[in-house]
């Protein structure tokens, strides 16, 4: 398979039983091993972890064993030519975080959360990655006078900066949503995500993750706000996916919803050179209605459109371009990518 240069990963969470808020799980979970299987059939490069996926139940386990167990998984991802890209400290699932985590009321939650960070670290580390990423998922609130929103953010750089000190070698990627789990989160978009960096003590150790469904339901362009990380050299991983409008996080295979929308991305990673700096990673559910057996159709559907997309771009006559941008008819520019689309 021509990669054009890419490297591509996803999370074990993205091979799922198909439970939704409103129904049970329709689908046998798949056994982590067979899992790892399937990144090697479907050709990707490397395995986003969450901190317990790579070592389960680490709430209960000393520090020697989960590093132990972070080794062992490290040495079996070697031997079956996977990288991992990242390591994401779960902060949303504990009752210690039914509050929020590093902007919880309670200190004895904060505490947790930093201590549970810590953790996530150590994985990192001995999984041989440097990225940590953060999807503050709790970090906001379902009631606006529960918390004040101005010593969130201090309490967001607080522990961005406790984790800063505790591993000097590690980059951290804060994933923006800007709700679900909470009616609002505090840091909804990327530009929020690079103004936090900047009240941190080592912003060039603090970047950004793009993920497109939550760039749209913040009501944005994903391409933008790729664009945006770019502009300050903080794109350091993406969530390719899709969404249609203003719902629940769909997480549907990219390009799915809106295939313009996915080509624009494509355009500004690869005129951009993102494959120099960073993997691709998607964050794609397989819909609920999927058969076992066919339930990985979703990562494969995803990267193929991805590599047809970067086929596209390459290929795109960049002369007429620049010939309608230049005369300023952008009319004659968007025939001009309708009809490079439309032609594949
Ligand atoms: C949910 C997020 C989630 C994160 C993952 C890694 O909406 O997209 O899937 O990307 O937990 O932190
Ligand atoms: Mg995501």
């Amino acid at each position: 398979m021509e990669k054009y240069g890419y490297r591509f990963s996803f999370g074990p969470w993205n091979i799922h039983e198909g439970a939704d808020p409103f129904g049970p799980a329709v689908r046998p979970s798949v056994p982590f091993e067979k899992k790892l299987e399937a990144y090697q059939r479907l050709g990707f490069d490397a395995v986003q972890f969450h901190d317990d996926d790579a070592v389960p139940n680490l709430d209960d386990k000393p520090p020697a064993q989960i590093e132990a167990e972070a080794r062992a998984l490290k040495a079996k991802l070697d031997s079956m030519g996977l990288a991992v890209e990242f390591v994401a400290p779960r902060l949303w699932e504990h009752p210690m975080t039914i509050d929020g985590a590093y902007t919880a009321n309670d200190p004895a939650a904060r505490a947790y959360a930093r201590e549970r960070s810590r953790k996530a670290l150590d994985i990192a580390q001995a999984l041989g990655t440097d990225l940590i990423v953060l999807w503050l998922a709790r970090e906001g609130t379902y009631m606006r006078e529960a918390k004040d929103a101005a010593r969130a953010v201090d309490l967001l750089v607080e522990a961005i900066n406790d984790m800063l000190d505790y591993a000097p070698g590690m980059r951290f990627a804060v994933e923006p949503k800007p709700n679900e789990p909470m009616d609002l989160a505090y840091i909804p978009t990327i530009g929020h995500a690079v103004a936090l960096s900047f009240k941190t003590k080592d912003p060039s150790r603090v970047g950004v993750l793009v993920e497109s469904a939550h760039a749209i339901l913040a009501g944005l362009d994903p391409a933008d706000e790729m664009a945006f990380g770019l502009a300050y050299g903080k794109l350091w991983s993406v969530h390719l996916n899709d969404q249609n409008g203003l719902k629940f996080d769909q997480d549907r295979s990219f390009g799915a919803v809106n295939l313009r929308r996915a080509f624009d991305q494509v355009l500004v990673l690869d005129d951009h050179r993102y494959y120099e700096q960073g993997i691709v990673g998607l964050d794609v559910k397989a819909l609920r209605t999927q058969k076992a057996e066919v339930a990985e159709k979703h990562l494969r559907n995803s990267l193929e459109t991805f590599l047809w997309l970067v086929e596209r771009v390459r290929s795109l006559d960049r002369a007429a371009m620049q010939g309608c941008i230049a005369a300023r008819d952008y009319e004659e520019l968007d025939r001009l990518i309708l009809a490079h689309l439309l032609r594949h």
